[in-house]
């Protein structure tokens, strides 16, 4: 973990991570509800709303967002992370793999990221080799000098077939997944909300200073998007990565300029 106050991915110490990397996740079927959003330009413009820390993004579509800010003299576009790892809903696999499209020189190097991003699936039996991988990913942004953002979902076999845990949303996998964020070197970790803020609570009390942000999820309303999003920062989230409940609305600034709120002004919505 390192100190990453100055980074321009944190804003009073906490970040909204605007994520666009469903095209690779889920497909195109995550554009159905606002088909504006299938067009990558529609999100990335919406990146420029002040709430906006970062916009995560693929590394097809980081290489877009660079041409679209030089093609359109855009000078207030979200700071990039590039998320180096991803995987569809096509694959066949026996269980839970995201392989690497990207490495960290060629996303700081040519895409000039701010931040990298990688997503891990303990649980998996995939999960050595995506140790190895990050191991790699997370040296080499030592190098570099950018901050690691950690997608922290385990799931797969090793929690279905546990007598233990109940699910991916499970408090304790939930809080055993931010652990693993701070045990292998990350600098924000980004975790699914585990329903509750006792819940939120748990994961804290394991993370020390470790940087957390909530996973946004399916869309929900404003305010139940809204209530939930508070009941992390109360007791010690560090913000949001979300992106469905972002650019599945028609307008999303009404909710951004709420959360802008909410996350870094420290006032109730
Ligand atoms: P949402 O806010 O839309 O849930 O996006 C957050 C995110 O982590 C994306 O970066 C990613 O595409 C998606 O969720 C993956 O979700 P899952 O693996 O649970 O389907």
């Amino acid at each position: 973990m390192k100190d990453i106050e100055d980074s321009p991915i944190t804003r009073n110490g906490n970040s909204l991570i605007l994520a666009y990397d469903h095209g690779t996740e889920h497909g195109p079927v995550d554009f159905e509800p606002m088909p504006a959003s299938a067009d990558p330009t529609h999100v990335f413009d919406v990146g420029r709303h002040d709430a906006v820390t970062a916009i995560a993004l693929q590394k097809g579509l980081a290489e877009y967002y660079r041409l679209w800010e030089t093609e359109n003299d855009v000078e207030d576009g979200a700071p990039l992370l590039v998320k180096l790892n991803g995987n569809s809903n096509l694959a066949a696999r026996e269980d839970y793999y995201s392989p690497k499209q990207c490495s960290v020189q060629y996303a700081v190097e040519e895409l000039d990221a701010a931040a990298i991003g990688y997503t891990m699936y303990a649980g998996s039996i995939h999960e050595d080799e995506m140790w190895t991988d990050f191991r790699e990913v997370q040296e080499a942004a030592r190098d570099y000098g950018v901050p690691v953002v950690l997608w922290s979902y385990p799931r797969g076999r090793g929690i279905q077939e546990s007598e233990e845990y109940t699910g991916q949303t499970d408090p304790d996998v939930v809080a055993y997944g931010a652990r693993l964020g701070l045990e292998l070197g990350a600098d924000v970790v980004k975790c699914k909300y585990p329903g509750s803020q006792e819940g939120w609570q748990a994961l804290e009390d394991v993370v020390g200073e470790l940087k957390t942000v909530m996973s946004g999820g399916s869309k929900r309303s404003d305010e139940a998007f809204l209530d939930d999003v508070s009941s992390t920062l109360e007791v010690g989230g560090n913000g949001l990565a979300v992106g469905r409940n972002i650019f599945q609305r028609e307008n999303p600034k009404p909710l951004l300029d709420k959360l802008e709120t909410v996350i870094f002004e420290d006032r109730s919505a």
